[in-house]
C-alpha cells in the first residue's frame, strides 16, 4: 500500500537533518533553570532563551519571524497572503524533563521547512505549496508553572481566559506579574488569535508518550484523538494535633483521608477502559514529624478518550471521596484548574499522515498504526480553530516525562521524511 513519495531530497539530506535535531535536541536540554535536569517553564528566563534560539533556526531558513503576545515563537514562510499550514509544538517541559518531548516535533518542523524551500527569486526562500507554513514553538503546554496547561496554544486559538490572570506559581507570583516581567502586556494577550480563515490545518510531530509503537515494532503512527483532561486542586482538611497526646479516637488526620482518596483514583480509573487519573503533588500541612497533619493539598490529572466517559469517573469519584471524609469526619474541596476536551484528528490530516508514512515506509505492507494519545498537545486547544492533525515517532519502552525519555535518530529521521510527505501531500488538496 505505498503512497507515491513527493518529496524531492537527497537520501542523506534527511540523515543529516535527523542529525541536526538530535544535536539542538542536547542544546536545547542545557537551557535549564536546574543544571542537574532540564526545567523550562512558561514565562521563565530559559523560555527566553529558547525562544532567541529558535528564532534564529528560523530565520536561518529564510522565515520571517516574531514572538507572539502571549510569548509563543513562530516562524512563516510563502506566500504572505495565502493562508497558514501551521507545524510545531512546545518548547516548555514539565520538571525533571527528558529531551524530546514537544522539542522534537518543533525542530522537525524547522527540517520540514528546509526540505521543502525552494529560493523565491528575491533572494529569500518560499514554499511550492498553495498555501504558507507557519512553525509554531509553543510556549507553555504543560502548565507546569501555573497549573493551567495550554496556555500558549489556547491563546494562538483565542480562547484565553482572563481568569488565568490570578493563577500563581509555586513562588506566588501570579501570571499576570509573570507576563509583565517578561515584557509582555497582559492587556495585549488577545492579539496572539489567530482566526479560523488564517489556517488551513495544525500538523504536530511528538514522541508517543506510552508504550504502544515501542511493542508494536512500529517507528511512525498516525494520532486518531487526544485525550480529554481535567486537572484538580483538591484541599482535605482535618485537624492538627499532637502526634503522641492524641489517641486514635479523637484524630481526624487530613493525610490518612488524603491517601485514601490517592488510591481512590486508582482503584476507580482502572476499572475503566481508556481512563486515567494520577495524583502527582501530595503536600501535608504543617508538615512537621511529631504534629497530625490537619491538611492536605494535592492535584488530580484525569484523562480520558470521551469527554462522557471522563466526567462520569469524575463524578464517581467524587462521591468516593464524600465516603471517605464523611468517614473519617474531614472536609474535602477541588477547584479545577484546567479543563481540555478531547481533539479528534481532522480525517484529511488523518490521511495524509498516513500517506505520509507510506512513503516513507514503501516496504510496509498493511495501513499504518492509528493510536488514540493519552498525553494533552497543543493540538487539544488549536482544534478550535483549525483542523488537527499528529504525527507520533516511537519512543523506546514509552518513557516521557523523565530524564531517560527517548527516540531515535532513525525514527527522527522517518518522522522528518513522514512530515514532509504529508505537508506535500495537503498541497494537493484544496487549501
Ligand atoms: O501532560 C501531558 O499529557 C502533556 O505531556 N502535556
Ligand atoms: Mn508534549
Ligand atoms: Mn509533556
Amino acid at each position: 500500500m505505498t503512497a507515491a513519495s513527493l518529496l524531492r531530497a537527497a537520501p542523506d539530506a534527511v540523515a543529516t537533518a535527523a542529525r541536526r535535531v538530535m544535536a539542538r535536541c542536547e542544546e536545547l536540554a542545557r537551557v535549564s533553570a536546574d543544571t542537574a535536569s532540564i526545567e523550562r517553564v512558561y514565562l521563565s528566563p530559559e523560555h527566553a532563551r529558547v525562544n532567541r534560539l529558535a528564532a534564529e533556526w528560523m530565520r536561518e531558513l529564510g522565515m520571517r519571524t516574531w514572538q507572539d503576545a502571549a510569548g509563543n515563537q513562530v516562524g512563516r514562510i510563502g506566500d504572505p497572503a495565502a493562508p497558514a499550514l501551521m507545524l510545531g509544538s512546545h518548547l516548555d517541559t514539565v520538571l525533571d524533563a527528558g529531551r524530546y518531548d514537544g522539542i522534537a516535533g518543533v525542530l522537525i518542523a524547522l527540517e520540514v521547512v528546509r526540505l521543502l524551500r525552494v529560493p523565491s527569486g528575491d533572494d529569500g526562500w518560499t514554499v511550492p505549496l498553495p498555501f504558507a507554513i507557519e512553525v509554531v514553538a509553543f510556549s507553555d503546554e504543560e502548565g507546569t508553572r501555573f497549573g493551567k496547561a495550554l496556555l500558549g496554544s489556547s491563546a494562538v486559538a483565542g480562547t484565553w481566559n482572563d481568569a488565568w490572570w490570578d493563577l500563581a506559581d509555586a513562588d506566588g507570583v501570579s501570571l499576570r506579574r509573570a507576563f509583565l516581567e517578561f515584557g509582555l502586556d497582559p492587556g495585549r494577550v488577545g492579539e496572539a488569535a489567530r482566526r479560523p480563515d488564517e489556517l488551513v490545518g495544525y500538523l504536530e510531530a511528538h514522541i508517543e508518550q506510552g508504550p504502544e509503537l515501542d511493542r508494536a515494532g512500529e517507528p511512525l503512527a498516525v494520532v486518531s484523538s487526544i485525550a480529554s483532561a481535567r486537572r484538580f486542586q483538591l484541599v482535605v482538611e482535618g485537624e492538627a494535633r499532637h502526634a503522641g497526646g492524641t489517641p486514635y479516637d479523637m484524630r481526624r488526620d487530613a493525610l490518612l483521608g488524603a491517601s485514601e482518596a490517592a488510591l481512590a483514583v486508582e482503584r476507580i480509573c482502572s476499572a475503566e477502559h481508556h481512563i486515567v487519573g494520577t495524583v502527582g503533588r501530595f503536600e501535608a500541612f504543617p508538615g512537621a514529624v511529631n504534629v497530625i497533619p490537619g491538611e492536605v493539598q494535592f492535584s488530580l490529572d484525569l484523562r480520558g478518550e470521551f469527554d462522557g466517559e471522563r466526567d462520569r469517573v469524575w463524578d464517581a469519584l467524587a462521591r468516593d471521596l464524600d465516603d471517605i471524609m464523611g468517614r473519617r469526619g474531614l472536609r474535602w474541596r477541588a477547584r479545577e484548574v484546567h479543563s481540555a476536551a478531547a481533539v479528534f484528528c481532522a480525517p484529511l490530516l488523518q490521511d495524509v499522515v498516513a500517506g505520509g508514512i507510506r512513503a516513507t515506509l514503501p516496504t510496509r505492507s498493511e495501513a499504518p498504526p492509528v493510536i488514540f494519545s493519552r498525553a494533552g498537545h497543543d493540538g487539544m486547544a488549536l482544534g478550535a480553530i483549525a483542523d488537527v492533525g499528529m504525527l507520533f515517532l516511537r519512543n523506546p519502552d514509552g518513557v516521557s516525562h523523565h530524564p531517560d525519555e527517548a527516540v531515535s535518530a532513525g525514527d527522527v529521521a522517518h518522522g522528518i521524511r513522514a512530515l514532509a510527505e504529508a505537508v506535500l501531500l495537503r498541497g494537493t488538496e484544496p487549501a
